[in-house]
């Protein structure tokens, strides 16, 4: 048996500050036209795909900094977005900058949703892993203040079973930073996930660690394809990338197969659509086998080594 669904990963170009969201949603209904042409299920947008990456400045005034925020999921700006998914029967994920009244008091996110081709949301997900720093750090090239921007997400790793128009997958979600982390995608490894949608952007140089740099794109594709092979799923990784306000961030838009081998790729830093089709069964295989969870893990001996009870650690 299989269960195939075509899925493109919407890489984006830069997007300068002065770039109305009007003007970066039209980039997004052509990206959704061709994925049309290609018979895609699913199209997956960046992580912050509707301005450019603010976090790269710093500021005081919290009405600038709203800015870039939106305040509700479609808005009039995003409708055409919608709009188009819907007409076309596309499935489709996107990251913004949430900001929502909660708990009585407004939070901010960095969040990512996907939407079903019917147009509901179908899973949110609220970035875990915020990189960067809260204050102003005058020696940096540019800032990276997500931390100052962002709370950290506060709905773990949800894993979504969407409709049969998606093959009833089973979808998980990581922004940027997370894909870093290996427990991002055990905490949906552990649930089942067959696919997960991750968007991200990521400059090429590293201030804190200028040594790194040359090794971007080969750590990018590192962390997503043995995420994919230990966790037997799909991971459909979405760059924002190319020069934004004299910031060069990386590309490498990907979708790894639960092989942990990359089936298509970007060979650009511009709009780019890759496609794959993509069989969610499989993973099974490895699930059934070397990565059988409930044979094969020792989840007592990791809990004893992390209480340190009978493990010998380092002072
Ligand atoms: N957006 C985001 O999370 N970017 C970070 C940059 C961290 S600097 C290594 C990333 O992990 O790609």
């Amino acid at each position: 048996m299989s269960r195939v669904i075509t899925v493109g990963a919407a890489q984006l170009g830069a997007i300068q500050r002065a770039d109305s969201r009007a003007r970066v949603v039209a980039r997004m209904v052509d990206l959704l036209k061709q994925a049309r042409s290609n018979g895609c299920d699913l199209v997956a947008f960046p992580e912050l795909a509707l301005t450019t990456f603010f976090p790269r400045w710093f500021m005081e005034d919290q009405s600038e900094i709203d800015t870039f925020f939106e305040r509700e999921m479609p808005s009039n700006e995003t409708a055409p977005l919608f709009n188009a998914a819907h007409e076309f029967g596309i499935a489709f994920s996107l990251g913004f900058a949430e900001l929502t009244g909660e708990e009585g008091r407004t939070r901010r996110f960095n969040t990512q949703i996907i939407v079903g081709k019917d147009g509901k949301i179908i899973g949110k997900y609220r970035k875990i892993h915020l990189p960067g720093h809260r204050e102003h750090e005058p020696w940096r090239a540019f800032q990276h203040l997500e931390k100052r921007y962002f709370e950290v997400g506060n709905l773990s790793w949800p894993v979504n079973r969407a409709p049969a128009d998606l093959q009833s997958g089973l979808f998980g979600q990581m922004i940027c930073n997370d894909r870093r982390w290996p427990e991002s995608y055990r905490v949906m490894g552990l649930q089942g996930v067959e696919m997960i949608l991750l968007g991200y952007n990521t400059p090429v140089h590293n201030p804190p660690a200028p040594s790194h740099d040359r090794l971007g794109d080969f750590h990018n594709h590192l962390v997503m394809q043995a995420g994919a092979y230990q966790n037997a799923t799909w991971v459909v990784g979405v760059a924002k990338c190319g020069v934004e306000e004299g910031c060069e961030m990386i590309g490498g838009s990907c979708i790894a197969a639960p092989t942990g081998e990359i089936v298509a790729q970007a060979i650009t830093r511009e709009d780019e659509l890759v496609v794959a089709r993509c069989d969610l069964d499989l993973g099974q295989s490895y699930k059934n086998s070397t990565f059988n969870f409930a044979r094969h893990r020792e989840p007592d001996q990791y809990r004893m080594i992390v209480e340190r009870k009978g493990a010998i650690l380092p002072e």
